[in-house]
């Protein structure tokens, strides 16, 4: 077991259905802790560069105007083996494929309109933490 750091985003349609505590709750019970948070309206520049490595998708254009379409809240996590536990909690992509009890099985619309985002390998949990948090803001607690 490891003691991991992951990023998480609830994302607009999250924020916009007022289920921040629901998502925020469920990360709480499963051992994770909140070590980092703050509400942001994202600028199309940090989007995009937040998911560069999509830029050649098909996607690439919705999904920046879908982040920019209101305020997220984004956070740190730390736990063990924060990275999958996190991505265990959230669900498939698409919620129609999500596993029953998921937050996107319970909160998320469509592919696009997902609810949250998280890390998928400690490599982008590393450049994802730096992209929104300096080492300052960081108040680990374990
Ligand atoms: P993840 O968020 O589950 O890690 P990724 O494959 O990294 O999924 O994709 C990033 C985000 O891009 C997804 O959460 C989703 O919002 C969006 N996305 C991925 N695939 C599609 C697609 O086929 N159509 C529209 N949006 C997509």
């Amino acid at each position: 077991m490891a003691l991991e750091r992951t990023l998480s985003i609830i994302k607009p349609d999250a924020v916009a259905k007022n289920v921040i505590g629901e998502i925020e709750s469920r990360f709480e019970k499963a051992g994770l802790r909140i070590v980092a948070m703050k509400m942001q309206q994202l600028s199309r520049e940090k989007a995009e560069g937040f998911y560069a490595e999509h830029k050649e998708r098909p996607f690439f254009k919705d999904l920046v105007d879908f982040m920019t379409s209101g305020p997220v809240v984004v956070q740190v996590l730390e736990g063990e083996n924060a990275i999958l536990a996190n991505r265990d909690l959230m669900g498939a992509t698409n919620p129609q494929e999500a596993a029953a009890g998921t937050i996107r099985a319970d909160f998320a619309q469509s592919i696009d309109a997902n609810a949250v985002h998280g890390s998928d390998s400690a490599e982008s949990a590393a450049r994802e933490v730096s992209y929104f948090f300096a080492d300052d803001e960081i108040c680990p607690r374990s």
